[in-house]
């Protein structure tokens, strides 16, 4: 729970320890490979080279989905010698033993907004979880608008709140910021939008998102790419829209067309080919790249599925079978459906947030699964 105390507490913490870095310190990352983990911690790396004249010393990102420190990734912080370890939008307590591994040997600083199922802070470890700093919902706190916000009073960043934007808005949660994202956009002299993703911003949350799909190695290049470009003494309003542009501009977009193409392809077949029950709509697709997510997302945002629960089951021709759930008025909860609906199947995992989730299970028990998430839908919409 959020006390104003609590939150207090841990910012006074956080700026300390940042203040606290030497210059013989060395810092490394590991970040979500998503569009809020990059946005997030490309603000951090600016805002700490700002403090600090400092450059990291490792940066690690899972290339297999995995939100957890895994335990190939202790002994490259050791190695490294790392003192100051940050994690972003990484859900470091489903795996609190390696949070106790690293902590032998350096200072953890995590910043997340995924569920929290323990706290772990510590005297070695800051765990800066959105949910004991926003009064809301943390889960409707991004990574990225988290960092900047926590970073904003001890530097200037201001021109990279449109970072904040990306990433945020990436996590769908442009309603819940729309004034910050709005006065970004007209900062920069764009266009607002019903919908912060078919704004410019939203433009280059399509074109990070696509990077992920066509193939994860790129998120170490662009995240590079990123960093260098905003990484600048020009922070004047024409500077910064420049860089914008230019990110728009770069070899990147052709991933953005791409995958832009596949997913509404299978949009289309999905809205075409939905299986209904009450609020309840769902559609099995077979994508060549992974854009289960983005296909399920992009149609959940559409305003006449906005009250409906919106699930895809996507089967990329091996042997274990995801599922991709939506419900963007959060009256039926996504994480707790798929937990649910995965417990007692073999190798099965489900999780996530409540308006979005996913789950993963073998090909065989995808009957059974289809037939659990219609019998827990309707039962979890009697509450
Ligand atoms: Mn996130």
């Amino acid at each position: 729970m959020t006390t104003d105390n609590r939150k207090d507490e841990l910012i006074s913490r956080f700026q300390e320890t940042i203040k606290g870095i030497k210059e013989t310190d060395r810092i490394g990352f590991l970040h979500d490979a998503d569009a809020d983990g990059i946005c997030s911690s490309v603000i951090a790396a600016i805002a700490l080279e700002r403090l600090h004249h400092k450059k990291l010393s490792l940066r690690l990102f899972p290339t297999n989905r995995q939100v957890i420190i895994q335990d190939k990734h202790i002994q490259e912080i050791s190695d490294a010698k790392i003192d100051y370890f940050f994690t972003f939008d990484l859900s470091i307590d489903q795996k609190p033993e390696n949070v106790k591994n690293v902590e032998a040997f350096s200072q953890i600083i995590s910043f997340d907004h995924h569920q929290l199922l323990a706290d772990l802070n510590s005297e070695k470890t800051l765990f800066l979880k959105a949910h004991f700093l926003y009064h809301k919902d943390g889960s409707r706190y991004p990574t990225s608008k988290l960092v900047y916000d926590l970073f904003s009073p001890l530097v200037d960043i201001s021109d990279l709140d449109w970072i904040s934007c990306v990433g945020l808005i990436a996590d769908a949660q442009y309603n819940e910021w729309k004034e910050f994202v709005d006065s970004t956009l007209r900062k920069y002299h764009y266009e607002l939008k019903e919908q912060g993703i078919d704004s410019k911003l939203g433009e280059i949350v399509s074109l990070i998102t696509a990077l992920t799909i066509s193939d994860i190695s790129l998120v170490r290049e662009f995240w590079d790419f990123l960093l260098d470009s905003n990484n600048n003494e020009n922070r004047d309003i024409r500077s910064v829209r420049k860089r914008i542009e230019e990110t728009l501009q770069s070899k990147y977009f052709q991933y953005k067309e791409a995958v832009q193409k596949e997913v509404n392809g299978w949009c289309d077949f999905a809205k075409n080919n939905f299986e209904k029950k009450e609020d309840l709509y769902t559609a099995t697709i077979r994508p060549k790249l992974g854009v289960g997510s983005v296909v399920s997302t992009k149609i959940s945002f559409l305003p006449e599925h906005f009250h409906h629960t919106i699930i895809i089951f996507v089967d990329y021709g091996t042997d274990m079978l995801s599922a991709n759930g939506r419900r963007q008025d959060c009256a039926v909860k996504m994480n707790e459906l798929f937990a649910q609906a995965c417990k007692g199947l073999e190798n099965a995992t489900g999780g996530g947030h409540i308006p979005a989730a996913g789950a993963k299970f073998m090909r065989k028990d995808f009957e059974e699964f289809k037939k659990r998430v219609f019998t827990l839908h309707t039962e979890m919409s009697k509450k």
